[in-house]
């Protein structure tokens, strides 16, 4: 049997395998949208402080461990509704996760009792690599048990000829975590991080696709252990490489580094100073600042959520609809924003890349460099 032989036909003809993505920008066909239903908040632990705006510390200390406030969730699922309608119309197929109690309480021999996070952000627990799904090992405790509400979605990927990997589960032990004085305050790129290297872990959304070459940061999420288990794991046909990004607390690249079409780049002004040589023939974009008010509240995130964009081709962005000042640069360039509001979601943790993970884009495997 060849890889591909039970591969179902789809709107992108027979040919394009059922998963199949190389990049953040090729035209998207099929993707998964979180769901914001029975958000639990995380328990208080050194992982949440090194990733969280310090204002929001005392809300977590205050209600780690119970429901996600109701208004903010059916908010947000109010958005993410009309955010997948919105790309249903634009002829792209949407997948929803199965709706999951994140309340049910866990513990493993190694921690706990713990309780769930939520289902709203497929960025951060999935990856495709080419026709590759890859089911990350996430370094929140609150996340060891997220794959559930995918997994209906992925047996069927698979059924239909997908490949399907779930990295080396991590313990999440004390051994997994710098708890210590000497840790704090955390700050990545001085060394101090939430996360050791007794075992890999990452967090997908620390990953971002340009073809043959996949470009990362450890955060305070993702150690080198797990980069290094990944770019194994992916050799020969990707190349990974650690980027520098100028971001104490950082977790996710998505909001840093946004590969936008072949040889285009947007870049965080504030994270991004230095670039690998290999990007010297790229045009690099810096856009303004964000327009989210100060005092909305963005308990996970810094407010450059601004940029962190879900591409439907390599001209077509969807952008949070308050961004004016992303929207017109973005024009100016050349590309053309689809505004969409999002506000309420972004209070959860992220915005239109995180809220997905794209399945299908059509392509093949290229290099850009
Ligand atoms: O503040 O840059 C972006 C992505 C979170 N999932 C930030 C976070």
């Amino acid at each position: 049997m060849t890889p591909h032989a039970t591969v179902t036909p789809s709107p992108a003809g027979p040919t394009t395998p059922i998963v199949n993505s190389y990049t953040e920008w090729e035209p998207l066909e099929e993707v998964i949208v979180g769901r914001a239903d029975h958000a639990f908040i995380p328990r208080w632990h050194c992982s949440i402080e090194a990733t969280m705006p310090k204002r929001h510390w005392s809300w977590f200390q205050a209600h780690g461990g119970s429901p996600f406030p109701a208004e903010v969730t059916a908010a947000a699922a109010r958005e993410l509704d009309a955010f997948s309608m919105m790309l249903e119309r634009e002829g792209i197929k949407v997948r929803r996760p199965d709706p999951v109690d994140w309340s049910l309480p866990f513990q493993t021999p190694d921690f706990g009792p713990e309780t769930g996070l939520y289902g709203a952000m497929p960025r951060d627990s999935l990856i495709v690599f080419g026709t590759e799904i890859v089911e990350a090992p996430m370094a929140w405790r609150s996340r060891y048990f997220e794959f559930r509400c995918f997994r209906s979605l992925l047996k069927e990927y698979f059924q239909a000829g997908a490949r399907w990997t779930m990295a080396p589960r991590p313990q999440l032990s004390e051994a997994s975590f710098n708890d210590g004085t000497d840790a704090r305050p955390y700050d990545v790129q001085a060394g101090r991080s939430a996360v050791t290297e007794f075992e890999p872990v990452f967090d997908a959304a620390d990953f971002c696709r340009v073809g043959r070459d996949v470009f990362c940061q450890l955060s305070q999420v993702t150690n080198r252990f797990g980069v290094a288990w990944l770019a194994r794991h992916l050799e020969p046909t990707f190349r990974v490489h650690i980027l520098e990004v100028t971001d104490p607390n950082a977790m996710h690249i998505d909001a840093s580094f946004i590969p936008l079409a072949p040889g285009r780049l947007l870049r965080n002004p504030e994270r991004i100073q230095h670039l690998p040589d290999m990007f010297r023939d790229w045009e690099i974009l810096t856009p303004p600042p964000p327009a989210i008010p100060e005092e909305h509240p963005l308990y996970f995130t810094s407010r450059w959520l601004s940029l962190n964009v879900l591409s439907l081709d390599e001209r077509r962005v969807v952008v949070e609809a308050g961004e004016t000042p992303t929207i017109d640069f973005l024009k100016q360039n050349g590309f053309e924003p689809i505004p969409v509001p999002f506000r309420n979601f972004c209070s959860m943790g992220g915005a239109f890349h995180c809220a997905t993970c794209d399945i299908r884009r059509r392509g093949t495997l290229q290099s850009y460099f």
